[in-house]
Parts: C-alpha cells; sequence; structure tokens
C-alpha cells in the first residue's frame, strides 16, 4: 500500500529505531488463524531478526468464534517469552460487566457470548431464567483457568509507540489522547471513523470491520472480520513501513 500518497503532506509516522511491531485486531475466538500467524510471525522473526520486536494485539479475543478457552491459553502462553501487548475491546469489557452482574447475559449472547461460554464447557438452556444466569456466571467463574481471569483483568485501554497510537475501537474527534473515555476507545463507530482530524499520532485500530485493512491520512483500521471471513490481518511496522498481510 502506498502510505505517503494517502498521506499528502502529512509527516509519516514512525517508530523508533530497532522496534518492529505486529499488530492483529479481532480475533474473536478464532484460535486456528491466530496459530497461523504467529508461525508467520515466527518465520519473520527469524528472517529478519528485529531488536525490539513487540506484538500488539487490539482486543476483542473473545465471543462469535468457536474457540475464546484456547485463543486465550496460546496468547497466555506466548506472552511468557515474547514481548506482547494486550488492548481491551468491547467484547472483554462486557464479559467482566456479565460476571459482575448475571442478568446481562441474555444481552451478551447476542453479541456471541454463547460461543465463549461453550468455549469453556458451559451449555445454558435457550431462556435461562434469573437463577440459571446467576448460576451459569458462577460455574463460568469456577471453570476459567485463573489465568484467563488475569489476562481479562489486566488488558490495556490504550499502547502508544513513537508516533503510533494503538487502541481498539478510536478516539473521539476534539478530545486530546491522553484525556479519552475509555467507553469511547472500546466502543466508538461513526463520529471516528468520518472525521479527518489529525490526532497527533498514527491510529492503529480494528471493530469496524472492513474487507481489506483500510488506511487513511489519520488512521488505518485491520479488522478484516476474521470470525466471519477467515481473513485474520497482521499488520508488520518498522520505522515508517507499514505492512498489512
Ligand atoms: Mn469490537
Amino acid at each position: 500500500m502506498d502510505l505517503q500518497q494517502t498521506l499528502g503532506n502529512r509527516i509519516r509516522p514512525s517508530l523508533p529505531g530497532g522496534v518492529r511491531i505486529y499488530a492483529m485486531a479481532d480475533i474473536h475466538g478464532r484460535a486456528d488463524l491466530l496459530s497461523q500467524m504467529l508461525t508467520v510471525i515466527d518465520a519473520d522473526l527469524a528472517r529478519s531478526r528485529p531488536q525490539y520486536p513487540i506484538h500488539v494485539f487490539l482486543g476483542d479475543y473473545i465471543d462469535r468464534g468457536p474457540e475464546t478457552c484456547r485463543t486465550i491459553d496460546i496468547l497466555i502462553r506466548r506472552s511468557r517469552n515474547h514481548k506482547m501487548v494486550f488492548l481491551k475491546g468491547n467484547h472483554e469489557e462486557y464479559m467482566l460487566e456479565v460476571i459482575r452482574d448475571p442478568s446481562k447475559l441474555q444481552e451478551w449472547k447476542q453479541f456471541g457470548g454463547l460461543q465463549t461460554l461453550r468455549s469453556y464447557g458451559l451449555n445454558p438452556s435457550l431462556n435461562p431464567s434469573a437463577e440459571e444466569q446467576a448460576d451459569l456466571i458462577q460455574r463460568l467463574i469456577h471453570t476459567m483457568p485463573k489465568s484467563h481471569f488475569q489476562f481479562l483483568q489486566r488488558l490495556r485501554p490504550t499502547f502508544s509507540c513513537g508516533d503510533f497510537f494503538f487502541v481498539h475501537a478510536g478516539v473521539r474527534p476534539g478530545v486530546p489522547l491522553n484525556n479519552q473515555q475509555e467507553h469511547d476507545l472500546f466502543w466508538i463507530r461513526d463520529e471516528f471513523l468520518e472525521t479527518d482530524e489529525d490526532f497527533g499520532k498514527y491510529i492503529v485500530h480494528g471493530h469496524s470491520p472492513v474487507q481489506v485493512p483500510d488506511i487513511r491520512p489519520n488512521r488505518i483500521n485491520i479488522d478484516t472480520g476474521a470470525y466471519a471471513t477467515g481473513n485474520l490481518t497482521l499488520l508488520t511496522i518498522q520505522g515508517s513501513r507499514m505492512l498489512a498481510l
């Protein structure tokens, strides 16, 4: 892709020397695609031998796809010997919300929570009563490995490196990057997607599926709807070069 053409007169964003970032968004339980991509990264690491490789995941690891549990396992295991940054998506925020308040279970099911429950071996009935809902969440809490809870609780809202700013959904126009509300960072769509405001950093995000990575003067969207399309995009950034695969 020709970023320079897209950028016009804006300055090309760049990373500090030696840093190579591998970014992925919206895995949504597709552990199969994640594993494939990690193999691609391993080959790239062996070939390019960057000084400071960093994996950045833009959130929405869970729901919709069939393998939430295995997805989180793979990420936790790999983070033991790789530098990895895990951002929070709206789905993880909602799951933590359901654990606090089981009455939100019905709504969670509407955006793919059922697949998450199933991946942990739970099988709720079609219309569970309030009592069943509370019981189900209790069972989820007991079934989920502690490490998975920690993973969910430690997710960060944003990550910034050099001229790049990584976030799940986007940022609110007109608000400085260091003063954004979490709800916007995890959920925002139109107000962010429609603006060409220069945010001071180049925004790398997911959350709003596109057919191919959408590169704009102020942002790049790498959510290619993996759970439905089978296309998980890997964005590699080094210096001021970006490569989407
Ligand atoms: Mn999302």
